[in-house]
């Protein structure tokens, strides 16, 4: 069995891999299509995106596609860098540039002001079905060093509160299991079965 994710960023991928292998799911992801266009995120909304993702991708390739559109949403910063976290720092540019931006607007902010959530919004996408749309959150604060290796984007800034940790600093299994992408899977997980079910 095999779910075919619409995108090109490999932390994400790496993550619903190891999660949708338990399901007895193999991942593929853009990365396996190189044909396949780059989707144009022109929507406002985490939704609307993950929609443009899902939709178009399904359309052209005649399958069901999942789609993930998340992002940082910094209390502080108004909500910024959200549904733009992935070109904060500007198109194409680095995990690590992004993490220098973050840091920098935040520079006068004290720790108590420094709350912030990740989101995750899922759609799943087939030809001619209307879409599946999860979506979960993750609180957490920004921190004001990077730590961690783990993961990917902003984990080495984004400190769990429970463990004292960055989401950088978390295993891959401990980051999934609380994780907004985490939480949004388990989510999708539910709705899936009964979906399946009337589409078959
Ligand atoms: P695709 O559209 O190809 O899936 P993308 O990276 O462009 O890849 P998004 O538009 O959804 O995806 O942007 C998500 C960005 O939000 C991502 O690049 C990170 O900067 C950040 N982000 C989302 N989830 C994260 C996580 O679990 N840990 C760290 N950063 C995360
Ligand atoms: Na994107």
């Amino acid at each position: 069995r095999t779910i075919v994710i619409a995108t090109r960023n490999p932390g994400k991928a790496k993550e619903f891999a190891a999660m949708f292998a338990k399901d007895g799911y193999q991942v593929k992801t853009l990365l396996d299509y190189p044909e396949l266009p780059d989707v144009e995120e022109t929507g406002k909304t985490f939704e609307e995106n993950a929609r443009l993702k899902a939709e178009t991708i399904a359309q052209l390739i005649k399958q069901p596609v999942l789609a993930d559109d998340s992002g940082l949403v910094v209390d502080a910063l108004n909500g910024m860098p959200g549904i733009f976290s992935a070109r904060f720092a500007g198109e194409r540019k680095s995990d690590a540039a992004n993490n220098a931006k973050l840091l920098h607007e935040l520079t006068d902010v004290p720790d108590e002001k420094r709350t912030a959530h990740f989101h995750c919004t899922l759609v799943f996408a087939a030809p001619q079905k209307e879409s599946l749309v999860v979506e979960a959150d993750w609180n957490g604060r920004i921190g004001r060093i990077p730590q961690g290796d783990n993961g990917f984007g902003y984990d080495p800034l984004f400190i769990v509160p429970e463990f004292n940790k960055t989401s950088a600093e978390l295993t891959g299994e401990e980051k999934n299991q609380l994780s907004h992408r985490g939480m949004a899977v388990r989510k999708l997980e539910k709705v899936w079965k009964n979906w399946l079910e009337e589409n078959e």
